[in-house]
């Protein structure tokens, strides 16, 4: 395994999380995903009430990958908080677990943390601002609005001093406006990119493959979205950043390390293969050992003063 990754005051057993959306609340994934051999993972995103879903189908696959619209399906803010974050923090201590967050408004965002703050088994929050798949806001997702987006994460951060990671969207025409909002409202680190919106229809009858319409592109596709947003951002801040999109092989996550990134996620692979992260975390160490990074001498990624320490290499090398 790749060695431990320091960051927002805890170590990282390595680099790979899976990513919200892929792993339910990590119980139900845990008899297939070795769990204990990942550094983490971020939950299925939250929101203040229950909310059932999208129809079905909810997802379709395709040549590069997937598409889905779940439609935020989640059990709702107070029973993770009752019976979820109790089970993580009974099963999961070593793993460092982000809970990912999501609603219409700014005060839905702040009371989901009102409900889940002194709860036990997470690190820190990240906030999902970037769903292709709510027709709430006309469709804009906040992280395509630089001013929604700093509102929200500044009335977060006035909530928590835990961790709080930002999500992004690819489709973002212009990383630099979301970038310097979400640094300046408090955000401890960016997480880049949720799927990208798109379409799949039935050829013979032209309907959409999912039952509602549209959704949002994961796996091999979103690879190449995702390592143009790392990169370009490595630019913007030295905000620690979190990778995600198209991870399926241990040199697509050295790939976003290169890029600039001090942990990635890993999302669709795991839907065919459950053993995908795991191997991509064994092999990531593996290509690290061989020489395959250049990053012995450290990441340019930097803490927001008062997060605390100094950051190495994100592989801590
Ligand atoms: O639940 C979903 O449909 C969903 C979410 Br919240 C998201 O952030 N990204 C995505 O592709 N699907």
């Amino acid at each position: 395994m790749a060695s431990g990754v320091p960051l927002f005051g805890v170590t990282f057993r390595n680099p790979v999380l899976l990513a919200a959306g892929t792993c339910g609340f990590g119980r139900e994934v845990s008899s297939v995903i070795r769990l204990e051999t990942l550094g983490g993972f971020v939950t299925k995103s939250v929101t203040l009430l229950p909310r059932a879903g999208n129809p079905p189908p909810r997802v379709a696959e395709f040549g590069a990958g997937m598409l889905n619209s779940v439609g935020l399906a989640n059990p709702g803010a107070e029973a993770v908080r009752r019976e979820r974050l109790p089970w993580i923090e009974a099963r999961l201590q070593a793993l460092h677990v982000f809970v990912s967050i999501a609603g219409h408004t700014v005060e839905e965002y702040m009371e989901v943390v009102r409900v889940l703050d002194d709860g036990p088994g997470f690190l820190g929050y990240e906030l999902n601002l970037s769903c292709p798949n709510d027709s709430e806001r006309s469709g804009l997702p906040f992280a395509l609005d630089p001013d929604a987006l700093g509102c929200v994460v500044e009335g977060v951060r006035a909530l928590t001093p835990r961790p709080l990671l930002v999500k992004l969207a690819p489709n973002t025409p212009d990383f630099g406006p979301v970038t310097s909002a979400a640094e300046e409202a408090g955000a401890d680190a960016l997480t880049l990119v949720n799927t990208v919106p798109g379409l799949l229809l039935d050829p013979r009858s032209g309907r959409p493959r999912l039952g509602a319409g549209s959704g949002g592109v994961s796996g091999r596709a979103l690879r190449p979205l995702g390592l143009a947003a790392v990169r370009q951002v490595r630019a913007l801040t030295e905000l620690p950043l979190v990778g995600v999109g198209g991870i399926v092989r241990g040199r697509d996550a050295a790939a976003y390390l290169e890029a600039g990134a001090s942990l990635v996620q890993v999302g669709t692979a795991s839907f065919s293969d459950p053993r995908a992260p795991e191997r991509v975390a064994r092999r990531l160490a593996g290509w690290v050992r061989a020489g395959g990074t250049g990053l012995a001498g450290g990441a340019p990624a930097r803490q927001r003063p008062g997060a605390g320490r100094r950051l190495g290499s994100p592989l801590g090398a």
